[in-house]
């Protein structure tokens, strides 16, 4: 930003002098009748955004009211009395009016007068946008995201927000477009000067006709057209689809068009911003980089109508105009001196007599579709027949592209001239062309010998493809068989548990009885060397026995006067839950007010460790697969399959333990039980679980069933997908939890960007990886009834081919581009530790 200039210095200089002196914080609100005075701010509750006046260009003494960065003070994103500065003032004040009115007045001193005038500069004029409705203390308020609101205090609606006039930059969450019911636009103008917030002749805007495409425009002339939107990009900026950090959302819909974007990284802040140079730049400041960086590309082709009317476009090509396929220069001469402004005609009037069909052009930004009909319902077939029985249409498009599949839809259909057509190499989108069918053979005639070559190549994709698909179809088949083995030795189990039909006594005398004393000798004395793990209902120790077979040894936290009867039968209970998948209980140890478990030790510790450690490119995919598996299995052991049904209540990659061969089992089951039987008061109960894998309902209302596993289950899956830890964070804007980037995107189809990045290197199936967190979402819904049971889980990861539900939003998720949000913030990151919080009721 820094530049040579010295005009440049000074306003910089001028800036960080009037931010210094702004340091006064007001905090972030203003209430009715209150105000700040020029010299002190509102900052946001982040801190990154700073509401105050500065100066502009040096040699005026202009304050306007802007909003910059606390750590980029010289970027001011948005000015309110841009047009209205104030002059020679005496205290400038920012007043909110009771009616609701953000103003800026300035106390004129008169000469001739006693009294002061006082004289208003600027008004948001917000009182009037509820019509007749009383407004009743209302409160001004800098969001996080930048957003100035004003909201009204009976009912809390917002009357007035500053996004919707945006000055010269797009943050994350605005909208660039316009309401077609009130034909407001929402558009970016840039300064006058670099240091001038006056309004000057750049913008970017929408189309207000046609396909709503966004253009940037000097002196109301389109300058850089955009292309439509193609469901993930616009079309004429390929090079949006490599903005990872950030996810673009497009609506038209019949009574707004706007565009609009989040990030999805909470470590970088991103800007779009017309600059007085004519230039369109998104810039992205990186968290710990120090400055911003700046993305802008504008080559000849961008530039609108470069090659005239029904000139194609290619900076791939020495002489970058070319005509349409069937078309000439207009003027040879004046097409020859690189005079290209006149554009081209067709060789071969058309006749609309039937000999004429359509030339697919591929790869283009798509003409403009001002002149065009859009019907966004029809399919291209009948776009097709429409277009022909129309004798002055020249062309027809697909709309716009659903997915990554290209499935073309809805219909445009042009007459007169194709104006400021762009060729790309590559996604681009198709133009069917009308021509006479004699220019179409000359061209086929042209691409005849590739078309054989290309049918040879496509007969031999279809074969191998038959081939392996008919691989696969065995291949399943045998995996279904071995499915069925798996399922019925998991239903023996269950079925030996349940006609084990007796009383405690019984259970007592299989259930191994440790002296405290031969443990403690086991343990070194439960010495810290021996610890090896730590969670919310005790420690652990590791231990040898005798016979040199390695224990691990918990020993609960101090329970107060539990019934030895109730110990046992719980204890007994969980010996009796035999599973490959769970944690087998060897015996058990009460004394006093000991309290103590014995579990077989597991030689790789928990999945934490290694999942977010150093190790975790040990996992590979097909690992995490089976351990994914092996969980679901237990689980649904846990909650189905056992006599009883057990609730974990606290899944989570601690509580799973890798044995040598990196084979999960599930730990800690049960527990939670031993602890219910422990309360003292019957109407105390304890929340028992890990934010970040708690789900809603358990977390807020303490009701759990086995839903809320589930939900812990999906948390689960994503962590070991993506190799990250979950953190809760509600409603933050700018933070997103792994649940939202999963969701994010998914619902954008980029889901292979979240898988852990180790995972690259080694050979995964690219269906079993969007399947997988396809069901991981569905298992973190928001709602406990549209979660899929355990069994339902474990089908699906086993069947490859059946159709999997679209998964609804997860809990804790913002929508994306609600710019407003409740102003709490919940910040929850300490999943690493149990969190037991009594719950009185
Ligand atoms: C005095 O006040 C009158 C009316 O408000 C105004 O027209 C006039 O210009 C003022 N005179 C001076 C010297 O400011
Ligand atoms: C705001 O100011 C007006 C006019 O001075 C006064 O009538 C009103 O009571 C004030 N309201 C509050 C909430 O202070
Ligand atoms: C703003 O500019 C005016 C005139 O150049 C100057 O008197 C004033 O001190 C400046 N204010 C700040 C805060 O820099
Ligand atoms: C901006 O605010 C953040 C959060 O309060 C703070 O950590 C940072 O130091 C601030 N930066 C500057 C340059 O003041
Ligand atoms: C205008 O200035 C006078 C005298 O300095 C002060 O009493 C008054 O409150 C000011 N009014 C406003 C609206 O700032
Ligand atoms: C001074 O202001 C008062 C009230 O605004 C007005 O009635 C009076 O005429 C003014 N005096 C002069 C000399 O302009
Ligand atoms: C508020 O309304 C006034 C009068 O209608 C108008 O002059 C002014 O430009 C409006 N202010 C804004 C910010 O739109
Ligand atoms: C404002 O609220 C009061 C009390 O609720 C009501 O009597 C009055 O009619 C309202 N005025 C308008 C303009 O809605
Ligand atoms: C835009 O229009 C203004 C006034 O009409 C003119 O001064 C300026 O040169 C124009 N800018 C361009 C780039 O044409
Ligand atoms: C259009 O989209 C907006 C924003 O998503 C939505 O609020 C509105 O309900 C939609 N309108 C229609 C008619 O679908
Ligand atoms: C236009 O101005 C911006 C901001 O000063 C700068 O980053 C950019 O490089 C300039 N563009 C051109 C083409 O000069
Ligand atoms: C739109 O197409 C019609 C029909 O060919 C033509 O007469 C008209 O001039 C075109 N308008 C524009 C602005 O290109």
């Amino acid at each position: 930003m820094m530049n040579s200039k010295p005009q440049h210095i000074i306003a910089v200089l001028i800036l960080f002098v009037s931010t210094i002196i702004s340091a006064e914080s007001a905090g972030d609100t203003i209430g009715p009748n209150q105000s700040i005075k020029d010299g002190e701010s509102l900052v946001s509750e982040s801190g990154i955004f700073v509401l105050g006046f500065f100066n502009s260009s040096g040699n005026t003494n202009s304050r306007y009211l802007g909003l910059w960065y606390n750590f980029s003070t010289d970027v001011v994103v948005w000015v309110a009395n841009r047009r209205n500065p104030v002059t020679n003032s005496f205290d400038t004040l920012l007043q909110l009016t009771e009616d609701g009115n953000l103003i800026i007045s300035q106390n004129q001193t008169s000469n001739n007068n006693t009294s002061d005038a006082v004289n208003m500069v600027w008004s948001s004029n917000s009182s009037n946008s509820l019509g007749k409705t009383n407004i009743t203390s209302p409160i001004a308020k800098l969001l996080n995201s930048g957003n100035l609101i004003i909201t009204n205090g009976a009912d809390g609606r917002v009357i007035w927000q500053s996004f919707n006039y945006p000055s010269d930059t797009l943050l994350p969450g605005m909208k660039l477009g316009l309401d077609k019911r009130t034909k407001q636009e929402w558009y970016l103008t840039s300064w006058k000067q670099p240091y001038d917030p006056s309004p000057g002749d750049f913008e970017n805007r929408m189309d207000t006709g046609g396909s709503h495409e966004l253009y940037t425009a000097i002196n109301n002339t389109i300058e850089v057209r955009f292309g439509p939107w193609n469901g993930k990009w616009f079309s004429g900026v390929p090079r949006m689809k490599t903005y990872t950090d950030e996810r673009s959302t497009y609506v038209d819909n019949e009574t707004v068009a706007f565009y609009l974007y989040n990030m999805i990284s909470a470590d970088s802040y991103a800007r779009l911003t017309v600059f007085p140079n004519y230039t369109l730049a998104r810039m992205v400041w990186r968290r710990g980089t120090g400055k911003w960086i700046s993305y802008q590309s504008k080559d000849e082709c961008d530039l609108y109508n470069t090659c005239g009317p029904n000139g194609v476009c290619n900076t791939q090509e020495l002489i970058y105009c070319q005509c349409y396929t069937g078309f000439h220069p207009k003027s040879s001469t004046s097409w020859n001196n690189r005079d290209h402004t006149l554009g081209c005609e067709r060789k071969k009037k058309l006749d609309c007599g039937g000999k004429e069909d359509f030339l697919l052009v591929k790869n283009l930004k798509i003409p403009n579709t001002l002149n065009s009909t859009i019907n966004k319902s029809m399919d291209l077939d009948n776009c097709k027949v429409g277009c022909f029985n129309n004798c002055s249409c020249v062309a027809y498009a697909p709309v716009y592209l659903e997915s990554t599949d290209i499935i073309p839809r809805g219909c445009i259909m042009w007459f007169g001239d194709l104006i400021d057509t762009r060729l790309f190499n590559q996604d681009g989108q198709d133009l069917y062309l009308r021509l006479p069918t004699s220019e179409i053979k000359s061209t086929n005639n042209l691409n005849g010998k590739n078309r054989k070559i290309s049918t040879t190549i496509i007969i031999a994709i279809v074969v191998s493809g038959l081939i392996i698909l008919s691989f696969f179809i065995i291949l399943i088949f045998v995996i279904k068989k071995k499915k069925k083995e798996n399922e019925t030795f998991v239903q023996r189990e269950g079925i030996e548990i349940a006609t084990s039909e007796d009383v405690n006594r019984k259970w007592k005398d299989e259930l191994n009885l440790f002296d405290f004393s031969t443990l403690a000798s086991m343990t070194n004395n439960f010495s810290c060397d021996n610890k090896i793990g730590e969670g919310g209902f005790g420690i652990v120790f590791k231990g040898k026995m005798v016979d040199g077979q390695d224990i691990a040894v918990k020993r609960l936290s101090k329970t107060s006067g539990q019934g030895l009867d109730e110990f046992m039968n719980e204890a007994v209970l969980i010996s009796k839950l035999q599973h490959r998948n769970l944690v087998c209980l060897l015996g058990c140890c009460m004394e006093g007010n000991e309290r103590i478990l014995v579990y077989e030790f597991m030689q790789n510790y928990s999945l934490d460790n290694i999942l977010f450690g150093n190790n975790r490119h040990k996992l590979d995919w097909q690992k995490r697969v089976e351990i994914i598996t092996g969980i679901t299995r237990g689980l649904l052991y846990l909650h189905h399959d056992s006599r009883h049904r057990i609730i974990h209540r606290d899944l989570k990659a601690g509580n799973i333990l890798l044995d040598e061969f990196m084979n999960p089992k599930i730990s800690d089951f049960g527990t939670a039980r031993l602890f219910e039987a422990d309360t003292i008061e019957k109407n105390t109960r304890r929340v028992i679980g890990t934010y970040g894998y708690m789900s809603p309902e358990y977390a807020n209302g303490g009701n759990f069933s086995i839903k809320s596993d589930v939900f812990s289950f999906g948390v689960l899956m994503l962590e070991i997908i993506s190799g990250k830890k979950n953190s809760v964070c509600y409603q933050n804007e700018v933070d997103f939890s792994l649940l939202e980037q999963a969701w994010i995107l998914h619902k954008d189809e980029k889901s292979l960007i979240f898988l852990d990045e180790c995972c690259l290197s080694c050979s995964f199936s690219k269906s079993q990886v969007l399947r997988f967190i396809q069901i991981g979402l569905l298992c973190v819904q928001a709602y406990a009834i549209d979660r899929p049971t355990m069994s339902d889980v474990l089908f699906m990861l086993n069947s490859e081919n059946s159709h999997i539900q679209e998964p609804k939003k997860p809990a804790f998720s913002n929508d994306g581009y609600k710019d407003i949000n409740i102003s709490e913030q919940v910040c929850l990151t300490n999943n690493a530790v149990t969190f037991t919080k009594l719950e009185f009721r």
